[in-house]
């Protein structure tokens, strides 16, 4: 890794410019790199020191002999949300239709005849994304609150290292404030908890959890790993038991030393959400690409394996096909869930539709927080999902569970 990481320097003075990179340091051991740190963050007995390094710098150079290991800290982005309803022409051309006006999925989960009982009371739900707009009146009900904590004084009163974190924390920003400075976020909290508009009936569906408001992703839409990674930590630590994340970084996106080793710390809050009983729900992506036959170009988190607490999420349009823009693979993808044409909460009190992987992801995030409700326990709340789910011959491939989810028999005991 340090020799890679010297071989790449030395290639890039070449073509040297102004840019910095941002580095993740395993538990480095130079006091000029610690001194420089953006954040620290622990995590399983080791220290993760994030530095900003300008391009072929001497700082730069220096960060090699620094550190047990050096890592490339990677961009990450939500997904782009998709165009909504599409049909298909004789000639195999895409046609935009009319925009719904009514919600569909909640009567597609007959969210009407859910257990009353079993709707989410007492679990936290983390959104981890653009931040989230915690003012909308369909979601200030809704919103986890950091009861220990006084807002605005200036102090972390709880003691958890976070100041003025009422309402979850801006990772990106590194600020107290999660509010969403872009739309996606705010959507994606309305899916799991957000009250009815009364104008399209779309609401959340688990209207008794609470929706922890984590923002990593900045308003170009794009991210850092290790602010995820802290995200993370900060969500399991403070009381989520589910964590949504409609985001993903694809290896191809690493322009500059790319490598799977990088994704390692990710893997890493991911496990040790799963060793907290936290479920790590994450949006399968909508490049319509098979996952399972991505080793030239994997994507994370969707793509890692072995992680029983991961539950990668692909879409389904209105007819329960698989939506045009779906990543799938029954090898990584779980389930799928409506993603098409969704209406939910945006900033200034309004709802509107957008398409994509990552309205799917809430929406089992929720579902699950129900099944957390009625006490499955996570390893149950993960099987009965997939046993459960409505199979079909169009999902055989794509999904692991065969089908779309189905919320009636998995909240009946
Ligand atoms: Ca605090
Ligand atoms: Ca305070």
């Amino acid at each position: 890794m340090k020799g890679s990481l010297l071989a790449v320097l030395a290639l890039g003075l070449v073509g040297a410019n102004a840019q910095a990179e941002r580095y993740i340091l395993k538990n480095p051991t130079s006091s000029l790199v610690t001194a420089q740190a953006v954040k620290t963050i622990e995590l399983g007995g080791d220290r993760y020191v994030v530095v900003n390094a300008p391009r072929f710098s001497a700082f730069e150079a220096s960060l090699a002999d620094s550190a047990e290991k050096v890592m490339v800290d990677y961009k990450i982005g939500v997904p782009a949300t998709k165009p909504g309803h599409q049909i298909q022409d004789a000639k195999g051309a895409w046609w935009w239709d009319d925009k719904p006006t009514k919600a569909w999925h909640p009567d597609k989960l007959k969210y009407a005849e859910l257990p009353a009982d079993r709707d989410g009371t007492g679990r936290i739900v983390a959104v981890l994304d653009t931040g989230m707009d915690y003012n909308h009146k369909a979601l200030k009900d809704h919103v986890w609150t950091n009861a220990k904590e006084i807002p605005g004084n200036g102090i972390d009163d709880d003691g958890n290292g976070y100041v003025d974190d009422v309402h979850g924390y801006d990772f990106e920003g590194n600020d107290s404030d999660p509010m969403d400075g872009d739309a996606h976020g705010t959507h994606c909290a309305g899916v799991i908890a957000g009250g009815q508009d009364e104008i399209s009936g779309a609401r959340g569906v688990a209207p008794g959890a609470k929706v922890m408001a984590v923002r990593i992703i900045g308003n170009e839409q794009t991210g850092f790993m290790s602010d995820a990674v802290e995200g993370i930590k900060y969500a399991v630590d403070n009381g989520a038991t589910v964590l949504s994340n409609s985001w993903r970084v694809y290896r191809s996106w690493s322009t500059y030393n790319p490598s799977d080793e990088n994704i390692e710390l990710m893997r890493k809050a991911i496990e040790y959400a799963g060793s907290k009983g936290v479920i790590f729900v994450a949006a399968a992506g909508n490049e319509s690409k098979n996952m399972d036959r991505m080793s030239d170009d994997p994507m994370w988190p969707g793509g890692y394996e072995g992680l029983t607490n991961l539950v990668v999420v692909a879409a389904s349009d209105e007819d329960d096909k698989p939506a045009y823009f779906s990543n799938y693979g029954s090898g990584h993808v779980m389930v799928a869930a409506p993603g098409s044409d969704i209406i939910s909460t945006v900033p200034g009190n309004k709802w509107q539709s957008m398409s994509g992987t990552s309205m799917a992801t809430p929406l089992v995030a929720g579902s699950i927080a129900r099944g957390l409700s009625a006490n499955y326990g996570p390893d149950r709340a993960i099987a009965k999902m997939m046993e459960t789910s409505v199979r079909s011959d169009l999902w055989t491939t794509k999904v692991k569970s065969g089908g779309t989810i189905q919320l009636t028999d998995y909240l009946r005991d």
